[in-house]
Parts: structure tokens; sequence; C-alpha cells
């Protein structure tokens, strides 16, 4: 049994900053306990999740089915490496490709993985099926993107905090504006071009989501200049839209989806690469992979954790709670304060804007409030505050939750 820490919130928040490294500025709760939306700090304070790890956990924390396959699995096989078969990795790629209606399905690690992979996929293709001359293949980017940490995904980014003194940057990427499909068809004019890589919404930006049918034209104008449309649906992706993928919304199929974060429903790291023959059997033995990529653990963990999202209905569970949230988010704060100038988002990623400039503390001081009250959000870029709880939430608790929402928000509101 692992003994309860003893230690307070303050004396582990010190152990942090004395010997950890200083890339990440956390709200001040530590925590030590999860189960369902709810979360508990080391003092035993209980609170609804409404960050959701970034959408790792639309199962809820520790979902006794995920847990259980966890367990299962731990005491026969954690890890082979691929140098070997193992005995869940192929009914697992039996299983999601069946489960998202694809050929094939090459399995990661973590999000940012899966999204190099979809780079290299596509820059493969390009050179063996399109005939892009060698080391010419360019791939379309959208501003505001943010598919990960490595120096392939910063250098797609323009955000400064991202990229300043990470450099020199990947070549042959273009960068357009999101939702912007002028600027795309411009982009797809060069024959260079391999493909254009999305988020459905963009998570990161702010809960940012396009214009209506954006997906479906982006789309296809790929096809009409015989590009790759590959979606991100790392953070948008497993029922959090309120579809099983964001892109369902629009009816697009895209050529290379990925996935991660809630595929394993915050048990253990795994992600996914899914497209068909054409474009996955480019890749040759030897030329892809990863250490734990496919492991039998992260298996057996993902196909309980998908299994999960249908039994339990959570996308259309995201799609009615999302109504519900946006609804009041509106009519108590947009239309009656100052201070929020509007929600946005589908299903259970959603986002409240402040009225106030980005480099404010407002957004940073209500969430320390929040938190306070017992809910926890964080702030995205400046002024937006990000919510996204555990997709297994009852319409009573998300009742709950926009009460102390609504309340916290009304606390600053200039009197
Ligand atoms: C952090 C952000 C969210 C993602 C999309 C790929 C990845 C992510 C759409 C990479 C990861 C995480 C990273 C995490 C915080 C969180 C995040 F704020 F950083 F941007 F969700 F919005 N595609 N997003 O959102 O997946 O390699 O992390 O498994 O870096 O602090 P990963």
């Amino acid at each position: 049994m692992i003994q309860e820490t003893m230690l307070s919130s303050q004396e582990l928040i010190q152990l942090e900053n004395k010997y950890g490294a200083h890339n990440y500025h956390p709200l001040p709760v530590v925590l030590s306990k999860g189960r369902g939306v709810y979360v508990w700090d080391v003092e035993g304070k209980k609170y609804y999740d409404f960050l959701s790890a970034y959408s790792a956990v639309n199962q809820g924390h520790c979902h006794p089915r995920i847990i259980q396959a966890l367990a299962g699995q731990a005491q026969r096989l954690t890890l082979t490496s691929r140098a070997f078969y193992n005995d869940v990795l192929g009914p697992f790629e039996k299983y999601i490709t069946d489960y998202f209606g694809y050929d094939r399905m090459l399995p990661m690690n973590t999000g940012v993985e899966a999204c190099e992979t979809a780079v290299k996929l596509c820059r493969k293709w390009a050179y063996e099926a399109k005939g892009v001359p060698t080391n010419q293949a360019k791939i379309i980017f959208v501003s505001g993107n943010f598919w990960g940490r490595s120096l392939a995904a910063i250098s797609s980014s323009v955000d400064p905090n991202t990229t300043r003194n990470f450099g020199p940057y990947m070549p042959g990427y273009v960068i357009i504006p999101y939702n912007d499909l002028e600027a795309l068809e411009e982009a797809l004019q060069d024959p260079h071009v391999a493909g254009f890589m999305t988020e459905p919404i963009q998570g990161e930006a702010g809960v940012v989501v396009p214009d209506e049918g954006y997906l479906e034209k982006a789309y296809a104008l790929c096809k009409q200049n015989n590009a790759l449309f590959i979606a991100d649906e790392v953070q948008t992706g497993i029922a959090r839209t309120g579809k099983l993928v964001a892109c369902d919304h629009e009816g697009v199929r895209p050529d290379i989806l990925i996935l991660g974060k809630a595929l394993s429903g915050g048990v253990f790291p795994v992600s996914a690469v899914l497209s068909d023959d054409e474009v996955m059997l480019t890749l040759k033995p030897g030329q892809h992979g990863s250490t734990f990529g496919g492991n039998p653990l992260g298996c057996a963990v993902a196909m309980e954790a998908l299994q999960v999202v249908k039994d339990e209905k959570l996308a259309e569970n995201a799609s009615r709670l999302g109504q519900v949230f946006r609804r009041r988010m509106q009519e108590e704060l947009v239309d009656k304060t100052e201070i929020i100038t509007l929600v946005r988002g589908k299903g259970l990623l959603n986002a409240i804007a402040i009225n106030d400039t980005p480099d404010s503390e407002t957004a940073w001081n209500i969430c320390v409030k929040l938190a306070e009250n017992g809910l926890l959000a964080k702030p995205t870029h400046g002024n937006i505050i990000r919510f996204a709880p555990p997709l297994v939430m009852t319409e009573e608790q998300l009742g709950e939750c926009c009460d102390i929402i609504v309340e916290t928000v009304l606390s600053f509101e200039e009197v």
C-alpha cells in the first residue's frame, strides 16, 4: 500500500520548487486523489475538476473499469518492445480501426509523438505516392495551433513564448491563419504541399471554434489539390466535443487522424495515428517506431477506455451538458455582466473570455478564487478560461459547477 504522504501542500510545493525544473506555473493546489469528476487535495479538500488534465480524463479520474484493465494486464506483461509480437497489440489494432473506421493504426505514446508520426507519414506519402521532389515537401499549419513541445511541434508555432531561443526551426512548414479558406486555397497551389494539419477546434489558443463548414471545405480543398487532410484530435477527440471526434460535426473523415490523451482515460500515455493503406503502408519496417509504442499495458488500457466511452454514451452526454453549460454562461454572465464578453465551445470543451487586457491577472485570480470555491480550472492564453470537465458529469453536478462559476465571477464584477 503506498503510504499517503504526510507532507502538507505547502511542503510539497516547496519540494517541487527546490528540486524540479520550473517549466510550469501551477495553481497552488496539490492533488492527492481523484475519482470521477472529483479530485482531493493533500488536506482533503474536494474539488470539481474542470480541466480534466487538458481533456485526458474524459472518462473521469481512476475509472474502475480502466484501472481494472491496467491492473490485470500489469500482472501479466507490460512491455516487450516491437522486436517481438505481443498478444494485445493485434486485437487493439483491430478494435481501434473498427471503432474509428480506418484500415490501419500506428501506436505511439504521447500526443506530440503521434503528431510527429503524422508529419513523417505525410512527408513519406508525398515523396513516394504524390511524387514531390526529395526534401521539398511542405506541410501547411494554422497559426494558433498547439501540438506539443518538441522542436518539430514548436516550429509551427507563432507564439514567441513557445519558440523563443529554441531555434533553428524545422523547415518545410507553411503557416496560414486559422479559419481562412482563401489562405488555404492559396497555399495549396504549391505542388510541393504534402498536407494540411489542423485542430478541428483550437484548444490551447483558447477554444477557438472555426466557422461552420470550415473543416468540410478545407478537406475538399485538400482533395482538389492532392494533399492530405490531417486532424489533430488529441484534445478534441474521444467524445470531448459531443461527437466521437470533432470532425464528425461536419462529416469529415481525415486522411490521417491523430488521437491521444483520453484515448487511455488519463491512466497511461497512449496515442495513435489512424490512416488507410495508401498512406500507412508507405512506412516500411525500421522506418519509424518507439520503445513503448504498442506496449500491451497501454493497449489493454486504451481498449477499455474506448469501450467505456461507448457504454456510458459520453459523446451524447457531452453534447447535452455542453448546451446547458453555454446557455447558463450566456444568460447569467455574458448577458448580465461587463466582465465576461463571450462563451464558446462545443460539447464539454468550452471557454469564457474575460473583459480585460491579455496580460491582466484577472483570469488567474478568478481561477484561484474558483479553487477556493471548490472548482479547478486554469486560464489559457491571457484572459481566456477553459472549462473542460470529465464527460461522466451528471446534469446535477454541472448545475452545481455553474453555480460556483457564476457566483465566483460575479464577485469580480465591478460594483
Ligand atoms: C503541456 C496546452 C492543451 C494538444 C493537441 C497535441 C498535444 C496537445 C491539440 C501534445 C497537448 C497539452 C500539453 C500540456 C498542456 C496541454 C495543452 F496547454 F499545452 F496546449 F491541452 F491545450 N495536440 N496539450 O492539446 O500532446 O505530447 O502533451 O501528450 O504541454 O503543458 P502531449
